[in-house]
């Protein structure tokens, strides 16, 4: 245990000294993209490459729109054992094929260099004037998982055992998994076909509460995406009904899951942290708060208690045994309502202000103190306009988009060809209000205007550029 602690640190100090001694050649900024499935990662970080690369229109965004950005393009990432974010397909699916990117369900990395001229005439004259972006997609659901590192195994299966008998809603693989956890006796003999079963219907549970609620933020989060683990023990473990700390007598059945857990974190959440986490300095959480809104009052407070989870694995960064070690800081955290464009510009304030109440209660909770955290509604790629529609004499501020092909509003299904106006409905003022009335439906990516000499803009977004300010202004000055 020990032995494993020392190697961490040791092995952190190198990776840093290494970032710090190429900093000396080229400054690097990485940044962080994190959120749930779903939420919009991909599509982010393919709309900001391509706006950066092509032009685009970023008035917010100052050292670009002043023209003091150069240029951007794509070089080598630094890190060799890392897949590399495989921009060039995105976005062929986005701007060709007007299709959304496939899912991606593990970590990639995508560096963009940026070509700059400092504002300031002694920065000017000793800076190089290139900025390294080194850009990390990962899911959320591993930065859940750092919780696990300040819980010991029986804490870890109290709180567990606890938030699932609390759920609200539960499902058929939920019920079966508590009926059959309560049962158990965590003292018998270590068995390893009860291993597995147990595991399996935990596992179960949590895939079923991930389908239920589109939200579900319960570590072990690489129980739904196991990768190479899939199988091995570190994986193949469950919480157990334990009355205290006493994991009852060697070779018990509490012991082996205990074992397992801590080789959980060990294989899979302390190399997270050493080799990702730990090395970021800016991070953006994209975050669906209309599908939250839209899947009622239970899965906001979920989300919430996420943020929640997000914001106390900032704070393990600063204050952990690692502090002293990790020579990066993450010190701005800037948290966005993504998918925007599913309303009329009217309501866009309104989302912001609820992720903003959603995350200050979350700040509370954490008790986060450190980084500068800030709050906005996006759209990484728009995919629709706003037009005024008057029906029966009332005027609806209204959004006009092509629905994907299957689409479906008021019965009526499309094809993926046929553009029509909507009237998405308004937010509730508070989070928790009742399931808003705002209709939902996904539009393809936009057609891209082309200018008179025949070339392609890049793609419309809606505060892609506040986005950028906020995470890179600084580092351009
Ligand atoms: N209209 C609109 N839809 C978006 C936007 N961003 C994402 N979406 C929708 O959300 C879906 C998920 O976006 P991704 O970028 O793939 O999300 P992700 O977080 O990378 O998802 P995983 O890779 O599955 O974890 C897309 O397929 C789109 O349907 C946006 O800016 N506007
Ligand atoms: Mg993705």
């Amino acid at each position: 245990m020990q032995l494993t602690t020392i190697t961490d640190e040791t092995r952190l100090v190198i990776a840093n000294l290494g970032d710090r001694a190429t900093g000396l050649i080229t400054p690097t900024v990485r940044l962080g993209v994190t959120g749930l499935a779903r939420a919009g990662k991909t599509v982010f970080i393919a709309a900001l490459v391509h706006n950066l690369v092509h032009g685009g229109r970023l008035p917010l965004f100052k050292a670009y729109s002043t023209g003091r950005v150069a240029g951007a393009r794509l070089e080598p990432q630094p890190d060799d054992h890392v897949p590399r974010f495989d921009y060039e397909r995105h976005v062929r699916a986005l701007v060709e094929d007007r299709l959304w990117p496939d899912s991606t369900r593990q970590i990639s990395e995508l560096r963009l260099t940026i070509r700059y001229e400092s504002a300031s005439f002694l920065t000017r004259t000793m800076g190089s004037g290139r900025l390294h972006l080194d850009i990390v997609d990962y899911p959320g659901e591993w930065l859940l998982d750092l919780s696990l590192l300040a819980r010991s195994y029986s804490q870890w299966s109290r709180e567990a055992l606890a938030a699932d008998a609390a759920a609200t809603q539960r499902s058929g693989a939920t019920v079966a998994w508590l009926a059959r956890a309560k049962g158990v006796n965590a003292q018998v003999p270590e068995d390893e076909a009860l291993a597995r079963d147990l595991a399996a219907l935990f596992t179960a549970h949590l895939k079923a509460s991930r389908a239920n609620e589109a939200l579900s933020t319960q570590p072990p989060g690489r129980f739904l995406m196991p990768g190479d683990l899939e199988n091995s023990p570190a994986l193949t473990f469950a919480p157990l009904p334990l009355a205290s700390d006493d994991l009852g007598p060697p070779g018990s059945l509490a012991r082996m899951m205990a074992r397992r857990y801590e080789a959980y974190k060990n294989a899979v959440v302390r190399p997270f942290f050493r080799d990702h986490f730990a090395r970021l300095d800016r991070q953006i959480v994209l975050v669906d708060v209309l599908a939250a809104l839209n899947a009622g009052p239970a899965a906001v407070s979920e989300l919430e208690s996420a943020l929640a989870g997000v914001l106390a694995s900032f704070r393990l960064g600063r204050t952990n045994w690692l502090s002293g070690l990790v020579t990066r800081r993450i010190d701005r955290i800037l948290f966005a309502a993504t998918k925007a464009d599913h309303l009329h510009h009217g309501d866009h304030d309104r989302l912001e202000a609820i992720l903003g109440r959603l995350v200050v209660r979350a700040t509370e909770r954490a008790k986060f103190a450190g980084a500068r955290v800030e709050v906005l509604a996006l759209a990484s790629v728009r995919a629709t306009r706003e037009a005024s529609v008057t029906k029966s004499g009332q005027t609806l501020p209204s959004i006009i988009g092509t629905p994907l092909p299957g689409e479906t509003v008021d019965g009526r299904i499309f094809d993926g060809a046929t553009e029509i106006a909507l009237f998405p409905g308004d937010l509730p003022s508070e989070p928790t209000a009742a399931p808003t009335e705002v209709k939902f439906v996904r539009f393809r990516p936009p057609k891209l205007e082309r200018t008179a000499e025949g070339l392609t803009l890049s793609l419309p977004h809606i505060r892609l550029d506040r986005a950028l300010e906020f995470l890179l202004g600084d580092k351009l000055a």
